[in-house]
């Protein structure tokens, strides 16, 4: 059966297509730096968003009514199957992205939840055969079912923490089974609403327990995938302890798990962590921790997590040129973490999201190579820090000196004399960057 019968596969058409249904920017087999664009960009669905959710939002029912709707239960989870792997088909997507509880129904228990993913995971695998979309990242819903209440691995409650482990040993024998690139480990509800009821330091200390144990396991079995922390500061807790990707790395550090997890780094949960997408990307990268992506972005004016698809070409642009100083995103992607809006509720909107995400990080990529070869950017910094490239910098710098030589130093100085940051300048030169790229030059 068909599902998005009128819709054939999506080309590339370049930047003066008027075609809604081609790429204006996303060239997969262009060569951007040393790279292809697929091989850079490395795009995945998310299953949850484009097949699993209806537009309902704390107000309203869902808006969206799929074609799979007309089943239930596990008929329904086979349709999802045999849609998605149409969608990945005719979008030209190389990878998709799903939690456990998206593929597949529970069960009355947790046997039953197994037997229901075992059968999914099965068709899957087949449908897998012959499809070029492989997968990203899998990771496990230990946050919807009102057992997770009080979270999962940091909950109160230790038959919570087992059966949550009891997930993620399913989900690293799913990674393995489906051949997944990484394994994902969103907060969801860890972490705590109010300190007055909560043991801080034992939570913590069980998140540590929790995460050693799925190394331990992942290796056990052989699943080498890269394992991803992906921080978020709140929502839905009050207080996410993965808050952003310094809080994050700390936590890996203090608990010796850093050499084990990279970041899965969200745009949306950075500015709701009060950083730029960026920020979040440039911290990481600096050091040595950024694994993957999740591509969507906020609404300025809200300040929850929208997962609205990312079409702000400015900040795809400083995105990719994090990606691109990183050497790419190396077994990472970049997964849309993004949902049509409850206003888009037609079956061909889902096109028209990926596509409008994939030129948008496409663009970037192209803008942010550019800047680069120029060195753009390279220059404006080199130049701002040179006084650590000669003198007391470059003894600073190697080490060389210390508060007594420092004052010395600093007593012998006449005069200071600062230079302009130049804000204004890079902010027009990106701007010509942005627009002469679009122009095709
Ligand atoms: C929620 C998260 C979630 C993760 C996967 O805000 O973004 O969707 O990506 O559990
Ligand atoms: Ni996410
Ligand atoms: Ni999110």
């Amino acid at each position: 059966m068909s599902y998005f019968n009128n819709i054939s596969k999506i080309n590339y058409e370049g930047a003066t297509s008027s075609n809604p249904y081609a790429f204006k920017f996303y060239n997969p087999e262009e060569v951007i730096g040393g790279k292809t664009m697929k091989e850079y960009l490395r795009y995945a669905v998310a299953y949850w968003h484009t097949f699993t959710a209806d537009g309902s939002d704390p107000f309203g029912a869902g808006t969206m009514i799929r074609p799979w709707d007309k089943f239930s239960g596990m008929d329904m989870a086979k349709a999802r199957v045999e849609a998605a792997f149409e969608f990945f088909e005719k979008l030209g997507v190389p990878f998709f992205c799903f939690h456990d509880a998206d593929i597949a129904p529970e069960g009355c228990n947790l046997r039953e939840t197994y037997n229901n993913l075992d059968e999914i995971v099965a068709m899957i695998k087949d449908y897998m055969k012959d499809s070029q979309t492989k997968l990203l990242w899998n990771t496990a819903n230990n946050f919807t079912n009102p057992r997770f209440t009080h979270g999962a691995a940091s909950s109160n409650n230790a038959d919570v923490f087992a059966y949550s482990a009891a997930k993620v040993k399913k989900g690293l024998e799913i990674g393995k089974e489906l051949g997944a690139e990484n394994y994902v480990f969103w907060g969801g509800r860890e972490g705590y609403e109010t300190l007055l009821n909560t043991d801080m330091k034992l939570e913590l200390d069980n998140l540590g327990r929790f995460f050693h144990m799925a190394v331990d396991y992942a290796k056990e079995i052989g699943f080498d995938a890269q394992f991803l922390i992906e921080p978020k500061p709140k929502e839905p807790t009050t207080h996410q302890y993965d808050f952003d990707v310094a809080t994050g790395h700390a936590f890996l550090q203090n608990y010796g798990l850093q050499d084990h997890f990279k970041f899965n780094i969200e745009a949306n949960h950075a500015t709701l962590a009060g950083h730029t997408f960026e920020h979040e990307l440039r911290y990481a990268r600096i050091n040595g921790m950024l694994g993957s992506v999740d591509a969507n972005q906020g609404d300025p004016l809200l300040g929850w997590d929208t997962d609205e698809f990312p079409t702000d070409l400015y900040s795809t642009t400083l995105a990719m040129y994090e990606i691109i100083k990183n050497g790419g995103l190396g077994r990472g992607g970049l997964n849309f973490d993004a949902k049509v809006r409850r206003g888009s509720f037609e079956l061909e909107d889902l096109f028209h999201a990926h596509i409008a995400g994939m030129d948008s990080f496409a663009a970037g990529l192209k803008v942010a190579q550019k800047l680069i070869d120029d060195r753009i950017l390279d220059d404006v910094i080199e130049n701002r820090y040179s006084s650590y490239t000669e003198g007391i910098g470059l003894e600073i710098v190697e080490g060389n000196t210390d508060l007594r030589k420092l004052e010395e130093y600093a007593l012998g100085l006449k005069e200071i004399k600062n230079q302009s940051g130049r804000l204004e300048k890079v902010k027009g030169t990106i701007n010509q960057y942005l627009l002469r790229a679009y122009a095709g030059e």
